[in-house]
């Protein structure tokens, strides 16, 4: 699927999506998953490709020799299976779609979710000139977004925190710098307090949790970690350590619903704020998103925005839309909430496989 426009971060630039969909059959119920790794294993070790394998020789049979009726059984299923996380979630997400859809209510709900709308904030990749950048934001803000995020690397940072700042002063601003510094660069981080920034999101390793909490101790920003949470434990560990003070929850990125529940109970019950990140999904990952978005503590926007902004034509039906108050409404019918669009899917299809279970003899 191409991207409307390029999407360009501190790990590269990405101009089309090649993104791998599940669909899942069970009793007349179909469910849909989404896996959000990328096209090259930059921002994880996970790509399209390492997902596909992963799924058609492991999780998939692994899947269908079982009966699990519940999403949360996903996880046990997959457990001898190391790391991998953007297949499993794949996978496990589809199921949750079609027990939302078997007990007639809405995924949110099933998820436990207790917003009807949720808050969208977008992120903007590093662009050409800081003119260009003006523009972007001007039409961002214009459409409604509540929270601006600016994806930045060494030599596109300061000055365009400082230019912004000075041409919005009061909008609600952030930073991801995709583990783009070092030890060496934390005196220049530091200094990003004089931006007011809701937060500065991984700015350094994506394996660290140690050197992120030497950088909050001098820091007045709350860091706010993606890259390093796999899942609970990871939480648990960042936030005793004080490595961040937020966190991003990314389905893919911590394996499914399961583990994303998890995370987001373990942050809420220590007071941890945290908002859903974005991996330029397509419309049925966008669907999950906006479904785990509804929980309590996902209280700071998220980077869930409008269909549009990726895609001339989603595969999801109606697309997203974000209001001018900059939120997407929560559909209140079973399931994902948004049909899927197959015949358009088919026309981007360059690869299929099914794998059957076992037919089971009442
Ligand atoms: O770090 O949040 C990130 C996109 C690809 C990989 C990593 C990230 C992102 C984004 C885009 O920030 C979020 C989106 O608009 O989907
Ligand atoms: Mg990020």
């Amino acid at each position: 699927m191409p991207l409307v426009r390029p999407f360009e971060t501190s790990f590269g630039v990405t101009r089309e999506r090649r993104i791998l969909l599940v669909e899942v059959q069970s009793e007349g119920l179909t469910g849909w998953g989404e896996c959000t790794a990328g096209e090259r294993p930059h921002f994880s070790g996970e790509s399209t490709d390492t997902a596909w394998q992963i799924i058609t020789q492991d999780l998939g049979p692994m899947l269908a020799a079982e009966t699990p009726e519940h999403g949360g059984e996903i996880p046990r299923i997959f457990q001898q299976v190391r790391d991998n996380r953007m297949a499993k979630a794949a996978l496990e997400n589809a199921i949750w779609d079609i027990e939302a859809q078997r007990e007639g209510i809405s995924l949110s709900r099933l998820l436990g979710g207790v917003r009807d709308t949720i808050p969208c904030g977008v992120s903007l990749g590093i662009q050409s000139s800081i003119a260009t950048l003006f523009g972007i934001i001007e039409r961002e803000l214009e459409a409604g977004y509540q929270r601006i995020k600016l994806k930045c690397k060494p030599g596109w940072d300061v000055e365009v925190f400082e230019q912004v700042r000075n041409r919005w002063p009061e909008i609600a601003l952030s930073c991801d710098a995709n583990s783009a510094y070092k030890m060496r660069d934390l005196d220049h981080i530091v200094a990003w307090d004089a931006f007011d920034l809701l937060m500065v999101e991984q700015p350094l390793w994506h394996d660290d949790f140690y050197f992120h909490s030497m950088l909050q101790k001098r820091m007045e920003t709350p860091i706010c970690l993606d890259e390093s949470i796999h899942n609970r434990r990871d939480a648990l560990a960042a936030i005793e350590m004080e490595s961040c003070k937020i966190i991003n929850i990314k389905l893919g990125r911590v394996g499914g619903f399961s583990e994303a529940i998890a995370v987001h109970n373990a942050a809420l019950e220590r007071g941890v704020p945290v908002w859903c990140g974005g991996m330029l999904e397509s419309g049925i990952g966008r669907a999950h998103n906006i479904a785990l978005s509804t929980l309590e503590n996902f209280s700071l926007p998220g980077d869930v925005s409008a269909s549009a902004r990726y895609f001339t034509d989603d595969i999801i039906e109606p697309e997203v839309t974000v209001t001018s108050a900059g939120e997407i409404e929560i559909p209140d019918i079973p399931g994902r909430g948004y049909e899927v669009r197959s015949e358009l899917i088919d026309r981007f299809t360059t690869r299929k496989e099914m794998i059957r279970a076992l037919e089971l003899v009442a």
